[in-house]
C-alpha cells in the first residue's frame, strides 16, 4: 500500500529535517511525504527541498506564497497525494508532537475502516504532562464543545494525526472544506461521519511541540467556535452512502 503522509510547515526548520529521519527509520518502504510549506521566513521551505534530493524524492514539496492557513494547506496536499497514486493519505504535524511510532498502527487500522485517528481521547491515550493547565483545559473543551454540538461518535475530534483510505477522501467534497485552524480537523470528521464513514481511535500520547513556536491564536479559537455550529447547517445534503 501506497502511504504519503502530508506535514504543512510553518516555520519548522529544526522538526523538520528530524521528523523526516525518523519517519524514513520506519520499516515502511512505501510511505512518502509531501511537505506543504507556506514560505515559512525560517528557511523550511528550503530545507524541504534538500530533503527532496537527499531522499530522491520519497520527499515531495509543494511551496505556497505565504501563511494561508492549515485547511487550504491540507486539502491541496490531499489533491496532489491523490493525484500521484497514494492509496492513504496522512496528516502529521511538523513538530513531533504526533508519535512516529504510531504511524504503522494507523496503517493497520485501514483493515477495518475508513479512517484511522490517533487519539488523545481513548483508554491509553494522554497529552503532554507539561501542557499549561489552560491548554489542556481548551483541549478538552473543545473536544467536548465539538463532539456534542455535531453529535460525533469520535473522542477525539480535534486531533490531527490521521490516515485517510484515498477511497474516502474521493467521496468527501474537499472543494467544500471551509475551516482553516485545527477546526479544520472537526469539518472532516462531520463529513466523513454524514456519509456514513466510519473512523478507528488509536491511542497515542500527544507530546508538547519540541522545537519552535505555536500557531495557535486567538483568532482560530472563536473560527472553531462559530464554524462548529455553522457546520451543522452547510451539509445537510450529504446523506449515508
Ligand atoms: N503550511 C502551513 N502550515 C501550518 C500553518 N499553520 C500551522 N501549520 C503547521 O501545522 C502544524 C500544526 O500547527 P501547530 O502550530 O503545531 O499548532 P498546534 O499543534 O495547535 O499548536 P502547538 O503545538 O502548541 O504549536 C505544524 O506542523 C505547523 O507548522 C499554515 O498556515 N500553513
Ligand atoms: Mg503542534
Amino acid at each position: 500500500m501506497k502511504v504519503t503522509f502530508v506535514i504543512p510547515t510553518y516555520n519548522e526548520a529544526e522538526n523538520l529535517p528530524r521528523l523526516v529521519s525518523a519517519l524514513f527509520d520506519l520499516p515502511l518502504p512505501e510511505l512518502s511525504l509531501l511537505v506543504v510549506d507556506d514560505n515559512s521566513p525560517d528557511g523550511t521551505g528550503r530545507i524541504a527541498d534538500e530533503l527532496a534530493v537527499q531522499t530522491s524524492g520519497r520527499v515531495d514539496v509543494l511551496h505556497r506564497s505565504g501563511k494561508l492557513g492549515l485547511g487550504s494547506a491540507y486539502i491541496q496536499g490531499f489533491q496532489r497525494a491523490m493525484q500521484q497514486g497514494a492509496d492513504a493519505i496522512g496528516q502529521m504535524d511538523a513538530d513531533f508532537s504526533h508519535p512516529v511510532e504510531k504511524v504503522p498502527a494507523l496503517i493497520d487500522a485501514l483493515q477495518t475502516c475508513d479512517y484511522a485517528i490517533g487519539s488523545r481521547y481513548v483508554p491509553g491515550g494522554s497529552l503532554d504532562e507539561r501542557w499549561p493547565f489552560w491548554r489542556k483545559a481548551l483541549s478538552g473543551w473543545g473536544n467536548f464543545y465539538a463532539r456534542t454540538i455535531l453529535g460525533l461518535p469520535i473522542r477525539d475530534v480535534t486531533g490531527g494525526f490521521k490516515l485517510w483510505k484515498a477511497s474516502t477522501l474521493r467521496a468527501m467534497p474537499l472543494e467544500r472544506i471551509k475551516s482553516n485552524g485545527y477546526v479544520f480537523q472537526v469539518e472532516m470528521n462531520y463529513v466523513a461521519s454524514r456519509l456514513g464513514f466510519h473512523a478507528c481511535e488509536i491511542p497515542i500520547y500527544f507530546a508538547d511541540r519540541r522545537w519552535g513556536q505555536s500557531k495557535m491564536n486567538f483568532r482560530i479559537q472563536v473560527e472553531a467556535a462559530i464554524r462548529t455550529w455553522q457546520l451543522l447547517g452547510m451539509y445537510h445534503d450529504l446523506q449515508k452512502q
